[in-house]
């Protein structure tokens, strides 16, 4: 043996494949070697003057007689593209491992923990409140039919008070009676029908969601908006049950010192109908810019469910099948719908309603 090659006796087909199987192995123990040195290796088996190839060639090639050459240049032919192989697969291997290897001279990446939205937050303390109380929650789609989202709630076609919610409908519903026609809904209140549909009374309801209008947007307005609604159907619900239940749920979210009232307004849906106004947060009802010097803001609208509605329930149930169960002479119920994103606005002091849906890192940060 000279160079580590061990010395070739027999020239026969079966020794030389046995000769260079020992030689590959010993090559690829060696690429396998956990702490290859891939250089070090290439130069041991490849290396021009002293690689373990040369003295292979030098040592089986050339001393060989002339008639096995052949058969010796075959293998060792063979043999070197194998060696190539192993230095190219330590290289791969190699660069892997330099990219999982850790750099720990790298600047951190920091991490930083995301926070609810300020609506959400609103949304999820205002609905809570409502929870407390025993109110179950209830969503509804943001595409509704024309019966769920006007009809219904006594909202005739053709009446004026379809002016106040002007909303976006879908394409290519003309050939559908009025009544299916799907739209963007402009209130949460369809809600309120598609419980009372699922649902016998009693029932406490509250309703968290996104809502659509045809309105140009400003400082106050949005052509989507947040609102929160509310149903309570039983026997002998009265006023003085809804005075008292927005009373506490205004208080719970603005602090016990803030105030309600209750102004006459109109809502198809309901009668009486009312508008809520809560001392202003910003001045304690002494009178500000914010409340424009009144003390007071308007923040939500109620009311008593109009019998027309649960006249339009039942007709609607028993065209489904269902018996009807909301006789207005038996049963009374009230209802509220609330603007989230006003409310958000004022509990935050925030002056403008498209910074709520800006996305702005800077603004929603504060919130965190
Ligand atoms: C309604 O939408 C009624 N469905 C509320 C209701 C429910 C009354 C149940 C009675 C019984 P209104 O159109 O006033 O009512 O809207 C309710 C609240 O949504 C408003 O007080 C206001 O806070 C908010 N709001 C209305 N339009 C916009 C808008 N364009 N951008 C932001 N908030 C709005």
């Amino acid at each position: 043996m000279s160079n580590g090659i061990p010395e070739l006796k027999q020239f026969d087909e079966a020794s030389l494949d046995a000769a260079f199987s020992q030689v590959r192995a010993d090559a690829e123990r060696s690429a396998a070697e956990p702490n290859l040195d891939r250089e070090q290796f290439r130069l041991d088996w490849l290396g021009r003057k002293q690689g373990r190839l040369k003295a292979i060639s030098d040592a089986w090639l050339k001393a060989a007689p002339v008639e096995a050459k052949k058969l010796i240049g075959q293998r060792f032919n063979e043999l070197k593209q194998q060696v190539e192989a192993l230095v190219d697969e330590s290289a791969a291997t190699a660069v892997k491992v330099e990219v999982r290897s850790l750099d720990i001279s790298l600047p951190g990446s920091a991490h930083r923990p995301g926070a609810e939205h300020p609506l959400t937050k609103t949304m999820n303390e205002l609905v809570s409140v409502f929870e407390r109380m025993g109110y179950s929650v209830g969503i509804g789609p943001e595409v509704e039919t024309d019966f769920l989202n006007f009809e219904s709630l006594n909202f005739p076609p053709n009446h004026p008070a379809r002016d106040t919610q002007d909303t976006l409908v879908l394409a290519d519903q003309e050939q559908k009676p009025l009544r299916e026609r799907l739209l963007m809904r402009t209130h949460t209140s369809p809600v309120q029908i598609r419980t009372m549909l699922a649902q016998d009374p009693p029932l406490r309801i509250v309703i968290p969601g996104k809502v659509h209008r045809n309105e140009a947007q400003d400082a106050t307005h949005s052509p989507m908006f947040h609102q929160v609604e509310g149903l309570c159907v039983d026997t002998n619900i009265t006023f003085s049950d809804l005075k008292g239940t927005l009373d506490h749920a205004m208080k719970s979210l603005f602090g016990s010192s803030m105030k309600t009232r209750f102004f006459p307004s109109f809502f198809p849906f309901t009668e009486p109908s009312a508008d809520v106004q809560i001392s202003c947060p910003f001045c304690n009802g002494k009178g500000c810019r914010k409340c424009k010097h009144s003390g007071w803001i308007e923040l939500l609208g109620c009311g008593m469910v109009d019998p027309n509605v649960f006249k339009a329930v039942d007709a609607r149930r028993i065209e489904l099948g269902l018996e009807p169960k909301y006789d207005p002479a038996k049963i009374s119920g009230f209802a509220f719908g609330m603007g989230i994103d006003r409310m958000t606005m004022m509990k935050y002091s925030v002056s403008e309603i498209g910074l709520l849906f800006s996305g702005d890192t800077r603004f929603l940060s504060q919130f965190a």
